[in-house]
């Protein structure tokens, strides 16, 4: 046996997290585990332990890439790494010099710990025209936690540091069980629920957990803003809110209480189809069991009516006086390095990088600091010449995860140049004309971050990259060194001691450290009763209170209190088209074996859900006579896609799942990954958005579901040997 070490490091093979102990014999891991020691208790998921099968799967990219052919046709040359940043900065500072840094869109894909280089590095050349999927994942609810705060990072105490647990819990539109390290860590979660009284479930779908919980509420997606103002309107009738919190510490209450008026239990029972009953005992529940938290999930988040159904949610909060209580919604307090995001707000957002934000005069408060990902693409799509000349896109696939994937794909292919960099070829890369390789997160040394909490980590190098790829923070520093040279630093490490100054603390003792952070009995409960926001006390909002009522929102023009809107399309807003289209269609419930559209290439993985699939209930299917397995159409008015179906009792009949962000990585270049074949996005329509963030309806619309045909599914494109998946089955590409 040769030498062998054990590192410790973090996980983020999802939004990350988990403590790890990585195992290298020889340069080679031959075993990861969670690490007991580490904030997590030594917890992992498939995800992450299936890292293995990640760091040296054949398909990587080893190489910087340059494509050779046309867009699509998968012809590509290696080139050295200086001629693939040489090649790079020369086209950023070309468009610069012609048409100004705002012609330079940087993207990125849901957080990975890199979000703050992708924003820094944006904001050192000149540009606010950052595309990151934060309009419909997570920015709504700390933009409108925070206008009604004063801040915006309030999450769920399941630490009981403050010497109590939360009482009663809800999970609205939510599966942490599943979707750890979304705003919490599962593990935390799951280990509160032996302290709660109630768990209440608000979800179209049964989930993992619905068999454990107190009440189940199935609202049509879409809804939800409804169901809140009808619990508020229960809990302001019956006078069982917490009346010294909203007395002493609240803005607006007289005007909530006529809002809420007219949603009567009956009303919404009408409009949210959960019966009246259950909407009275779930308000019951939460306003006297405290206290409570509510965790609240992205797929609200994926709608245009999301600031409203967010704004009267953290309502529903205030009036239980489930604010800043131990065991109710907190604000924690910040490891002694600052809030990470310093590290790209210390760079002013200029006037004139903010007038040519894109999005930025429509959208308020989604396209105040970056764009409008749909923006840029209606604007690229509906000028002779696209305004964005550059697109330096960091490990996300915007086409496959915005709305409307033929407009999107459309627009992109009109962008003059597009550099990306992953660490597998996807749809994206595809349209690119450089790729670039980035490394895994055992391959590096980085400052681990994702939703700012009372902690930060370390991702410790265990291995060597494999071929030439490169981390992401050393792939930012070296072009932020070419191309805006006064922000970037001499080398990695510098960055990283940079970023920690504030702590006091080297990168070096920082690694051996592996965790910093604010917890137990130096967190702080209560802040607003005391001089930490406001002397005297408060809420560090304009009003010095919790606002029902918010004067911020007033004075950007909207409604200062939450509002119901019916989406784009409905059976109510739109019920001719939903004479054609009968069902009501929510997407991308996330699997625990999945991340997005990732994974799809690792044999374990795979091996668990080969092939996307629609959950609809059995009775609906046996009326369009359709069975289990069977692969079905999807159609909407903006186009149709196959998943294979799933029949599953725990959804409502009217209602369909299916999963999102899918392509297909064993599919040819030429289908750009099988773009087009599953993904709902296909589906989506981009033109109907949320006024204040933008946010397009991802999770409610209206389909139909019809079976596929013999002949729809003759043609066998999966490369099924290659990739090792014992699947057989057989997929056409469409002729989109
Ligand atoms: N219809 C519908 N659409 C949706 C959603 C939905 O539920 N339904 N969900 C929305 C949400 S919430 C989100 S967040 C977006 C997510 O959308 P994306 O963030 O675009 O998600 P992925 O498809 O996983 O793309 C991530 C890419 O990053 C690469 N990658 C992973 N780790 C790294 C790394 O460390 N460095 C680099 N350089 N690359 C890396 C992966 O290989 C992958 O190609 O989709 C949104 N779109
Ligand atoms: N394993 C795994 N973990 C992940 C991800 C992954 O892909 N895989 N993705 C990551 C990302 S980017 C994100 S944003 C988070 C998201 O994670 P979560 O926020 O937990 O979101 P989802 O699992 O998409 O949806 C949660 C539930 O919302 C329900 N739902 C859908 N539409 C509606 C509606 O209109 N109203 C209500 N009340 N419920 C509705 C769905 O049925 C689903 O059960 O997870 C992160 N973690
Ligand atoms: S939950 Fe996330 S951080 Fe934890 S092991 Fe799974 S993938 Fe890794
Ligand atoms: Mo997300």
């Amino acid at each position: 046996m040769g030498e062998r070490k054990v590192i410790k490091s973090t996980c983020k093979s999802c939004h990350g997290g988990c403590g790890v102990k990585v195992t290298v014999e020889d340069g080679t891991i031959v075993n990861i585990e969670g690490n007991p020691d580490s904030l997590t208790r030594g917890t992992m998921c498939a995800k992450g332990l299936s890292s293995i099968q990640h760091i040296d799967n054949p398909y990587r990219l080893k190489y910087p890439l340059k494509r050779v052919g046309e867009r699509g046709e998968g012809k590509w040359k290696k080139i050295s790494w200086d001629e693939a940043l040489d090649t790079i900065e020369k086209k950023m500072k070309e468009a610069m010099e012609k048409y100004g840094p705002w012609s330079i869109a940087v993207s990125q894909g849901t957080g990975r710990g890199y979000n703050r280089y992708t924003h820094r590095f944006a904001r050192s050349i000149g540009t606010a025209n950052v595309i990151t999927p934060g309009y419909v994942c997570h920015s709504p609810r700390l933009g409108l936690y925070g206008l009604v705060t004063g801040y915006g990072r309030l999450y769920c105490d399941y630490h009981g540091w403050g010497g109590e647990f939360p009482k009663t819990h809800i999970m609205w539109a939510k599966q942490l069980e599943i979707s750890s390290a979304d705003s919490e860590m599962c593990y935390w979660y799951i280990n509160s629920l032996d302290y709660a009284k109630n768990l209440i479930i608000i979800d179209p779908r049964a989930t993992a957990y619905t068999s454990r919980a107190t009440l189940w509420l199935q609202p049509r997606p879409g809804s939800d803003c409804a169901l809140a103002l009808g619990m508020m309107n229960v809990i302001i009738n019956e006078g069982i809110y917490d009346k010294e919190f909203v007395e002493k510490w609240t803005y607006g209450f007289d005007e909530l209480k006529e809002r809420v008026k007219p949603y009567t239990p009956e009303k919404v029972a009408e409009i949210t189809w959960v019966p009246k009953e259950k909407i009275i005992e779930a308000a019951r529940l939460w306003a006297i069991d405290t206290p409570g938290c509510i965790q609240v999930g992205s797929s609200l988040e994926r709608q245009a009516n999301c600031g409203h159904t967010l704004r009267a949610i953290i309502c529903l909060m205030g009036l239980a006086g489930n604010i800043e209580r131990p065991g109710s919604m907190i604000s924690w307090v910040l490891p002694k390095t600052g809030l990470v995001e310093d590290f790209y707000l210390e760079i002013p957002l200029t006037d004139e990088m903010k007038k040519h934000i894109i999005g930025g005069e429509k959208f308020k408060l989604g396209a105040a600091r970056t764009c409008n990902p749909d923006m840029i693409i209606k604007t690229i799509a509906q000028s002779g010449e696209s305004p964005i000349k550059v697109w330096f896109s960091v490990g996300g696939q915007q086409i496959v995860h915005m709305a409307n994937t033929k407009e999107v794909f459309a627009a992109m292919k009109k962008v003059d140049f597009i550099a990306h960099c992953d660490q597998f070829m996807g749809p994206m890369a595809e349209m690119s004309d450089i790729v670039l390789p980035a490394a895994h997160w055992l391959e590096i040394d980085d400052i681990y971050d994702m939703h700012p909490r009372f902690m930060i980590e370390a991702h410790n190098k265990a291995v060597e990259p494999i071929g030439e790829a490169k981390s992401d923070v050393w792939i930012f520093n070296e072009l932020g060194k070419r191309v805006a040279p006064k922000y970037w630093f001499k080398d990695v490490e510098a960055c990283l001691d940079y970023q920690l100054r504030k702590g006091g603390i080297t990168w070096k003792e920082f690694s051996q450290r592996l965790v910093s952070g604010c917890w137990g009995k130096d967190q702080v409960y209560y802040k607003y009763k005391t001089d930490y926001w406001r002397k005297g006390g408060g809420f560090p909002s304009p009003t010095g209170k919790f606002e029902f009522a918010s004067k911020a929102l007033e004075a950007l023009g909207y409604d200062p209190l939450p509002q119901f809107r019916e989406p784009g399309e409905s059976p109510y807003s739109t019920p001719d088209l939903h004479k054609e289209y009968p069902l009501v269609l929510t997407s991308g419930y996330r699997a625990p074996f999945y991340f997005l559209s990732q994974y799809r290439n690792i044999p374990w993985l795979r091996s668990f859900m080969e092939y996307p699939i629609l959950q609809i209930n059995p009775e609906t299917a046996k009326k369009l006579g359709i069975e289990d397995g069977d692969w079905v159409w999807v159609e909407s008015p903006r186009g149709r896609i196959r998943q294979k179906v799933r029949c599953f009792p725990g959804i409502d009949r009217r209602v369909v799942m299916a999963t999102a962000n899918c392509f297909y990585p064993e599919e040819p270049p030429q289908s750009f990954h099988g773009l087009f074949i599953s993904n709902p996005n296909v589906l989506t329509d981009n033109g109907h958005q949320d006024p204040m963030y933008g946010s397009p309806d991802l999770t409610c619309l209206l389909c139909k579901v019809y079976k596929c045909s013999k002949e729809d599914l003759k043609e066998n494109v999966f490369k099924t040997q290659e990739y090792g998946t014992p699947f057989t089955k057989v997929l056409p590409i469409p002729n989109e």
